[in-house]
This record gives C-alpha cells, structure tokens and sequence, in this order.
C-alpha cells in the first residue's frame, strides 16, 4: 500500500505548505532525524525550483514500506518552459532566477536516487529518500514506482496499487474503487489487504479472490501483473477500466483485461500469458489517466526512473475528474 500526498505549488506559502505535509509522512514512515531533514531540504528545494521557474505545479510525495527499505518517493512537476541547460542547472551555485542556484544540486546531493526530464512540456524532478531496514544488501529483480492522487476536493484516493518482490519474481496489484471518496477507498484497502496475503498466487487466482472479498464493498477495477524476468514472461488477469501495457524500445502492446466489477459482476477471470521483453516497461493504470496517452514527443524518457516516467504521464495525461493512479516497473538491471 502506498501512502500518496499531493501539493499544489502556486506561490511562495507553497514551500511552507509542502514542507509541512512532508514532514508528517516522514514521521508515519518511520524516517530517522537525517533522512527526514534529507526529505525536508529536498522536499523545499524541489518546490521552490517549481514555483520560480516552472510557473508552479504540483509535489507529489509516495511513501512506501517493506522489510528491506522505506521509502519516500519526492516528486515535483511542473509544465513551465523546461530548463535549457540541464547540466548547467545541476551545478551547484547556478541559478538564472537570482537566487542561490542551490535547488538541483542540493536535491541530488540529499537523494539516494535523483532524476530529472525536462522538455518544452515542463520539469519533472525525482529524488527518493530511502532509508534501509533490515536487510540492505537485498537487491530487487524489478523495480517498481507508482503513485496516486485523488480527485480534486477529496483527501482519500480511491485508487490504490501495491507489489510485492523476490529474486525471480515480481507481481504488482492496481486497483480503482468504484467511484471516488471513503467508500471507494474502502474498496481499493481492502483489495490490497487480500492482495498482500496472497502474493504468492497466480494473478487469477488473486483476481478470484479479490471478487469474493469485494462482495462487502462498494466493488472495484483490478488488474494483477506477475513478471519472472529470467524466464522472460509476463501474466496477466485484470477485470474492469485498469489499462496495461508493456513498452520497449522495439515493441509497444496491450494487455486485455476482462468487462464487470470486482465484487458484484464478472464474466470470467482468464490469464493472459506474453513475452516479457528484457528491456521492457509496464505501465498500468486506472481510467484516471487518458487511455491515449503517448510517450513520443518525450526523447529519452524510457531510459529513466520508473517514478519519473509516472509523474509525467501523472502530469500530462491526467483526467481530473476521477481518482487517478499510475505504476511503472521495469528490470532493476534496465536502470
Ligand atoms: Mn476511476
């Protein structure tokens, strides 16, 4: 389960605003004193780059947790002019907007990951803030982002998504309750609560189970993915509006979900099986997001952080008026 909060950045009280939330995931996620002021100057830093130079935007903070690693994922979006030398800008102590010119290099310097795309659609900035638990060595097969923003008007999303990953095996859950607000949240928590007990299943005997536990709720979107990248394969099982694709550099393709409503309708639950390419991306989404999105007047992008891709397709893609929520996941070695 992730925990999602999202700031609009307007004007300079942004900062304070957006220093303030950040502060409170913080402390939910556990962070020690150093990471969590690592997340506040970040957090500050990213805002106000937003607001001078993008014109304003949004942060959007993600939080994870795993027995490995917390997270806080920090991204700051805006759809200003873009930065027209990128390398330049990362220098610290540059700065066209007759501050410090701290803001990028500060960023990079806190994060244990940092990325940044910037076109003539805007800025997107990516610092993750990881803390490790108890075992830092594991390294991860598949690495997965996602985030989630409710409808405007609402604090809780009724979209959520969760994942769960081994060596050799990754399966990830997207789900969008039934409308938007508390009990489409209910929904989508409780999908994720049986998701989590049930990992280790095949994605339709999840999605079966998902339809029985969802009986009691408002009822709900899903689509469960599980990638083994050794063995190059993918499968797939999803009922309702959640959109999947795998992108690569050679190959863009759907992936089919069945109509009806977890929880009340649903004509059958079928797996589908494809080749899961080495260099590939999935992208799975809620109806939140424009189903013709189109990653092709943005170079380079696919060659970066799974989060990043995600905020921009967040950023650009968007519908507002619905809960929206976007995972992006591609092989750890791919990165
Ligand atoms: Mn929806």
């Amino acid at each position: 389960m992730l925990l999602s909060q999202t700031v609009p950045l307007s004007d300079s009280s942004s900062t304070a605003d957006a220093r303030r939330v950040g502060a409170r995931m913080a402390a939910t996620l556990g962070l020690n004193e150093t990471k969590a002021g690592d997340a506040a100057i970040v957090i500050v830093e990213a805002a106000r780059n937003a607001v001078i130079y993008g014109g304003g935007g949004q942060l959007v903070l993600t939080g994870t947790k795993s027995k490995y690693e917390t997270r806080m994922d920090i991204l700051a979006l805006d759809k200003g002019p873009g930065i027209a030398d990128l390398s330049r800008a990362l220098q610290d102590g540059y700065s066209t907007g007759g501050t410090p010119g701290t803001g990028l290099g500060a960023i990079r310097r806190k994060a244990d990951v940092f990325d940044v795309f910037s076109n003539a659609k805007g800025t997107a900035v990516f610092a993750r803030i990881a803390q490790p638990e108890t075992s830092p060595e594991h390294k991860y097969s598949m690495e997965p982002a996602g985030l989630t923003v409710p409808i405007s008007g609402e604090t809780l999303c009724g979209d959520n998504m969760a994942w769960d990953l081994n060596a050799d095996r990754c399966i990830v859950l997207v789900v969008d309750g039934l409308g938007h607000g508390p009990l489409a949240a209910d929904a989508a928590n409780e999908a994720v609560r049986i998701f989590q007990a049930r990992s280790d299943e095949a994605p339709g005997s999840i999605i079966s189970r998902l339809h029985d536990a969802l009986k009691k709720t408002r009822g709900a979107a899903a689509a469960v993915a599980e990638i083994r990248p050794q063995s190059g394969t993918l499968i797939y099982a999803g009922v309702g509006n959640i959109s999947g694709s795998i992108l690569s550099n050679t190959l863009s393709r759907s992936l089919v979900s069945h109509n009806g409503t977890l929880g009340h309708v649903m004509a059958r639950v079928q797996e589908f099986k494809v080749e899961w390419p080495r260099d590939g991306i999935l992208v799975m989404h809620s109806d939140g997001l424009l189903s013709r999105w189109d990653l092709a007047g943005y170079p380079g992008i696919l060659a970066r952080q799974p989060a990043l891709i995600a905020g921009v397709l967040l950023r650009d893609f968007r519908r507002d008026r619905d809960d929206s929520s976007v995972l992006v996941m591609k092989g750890a070695s791919a990165i």
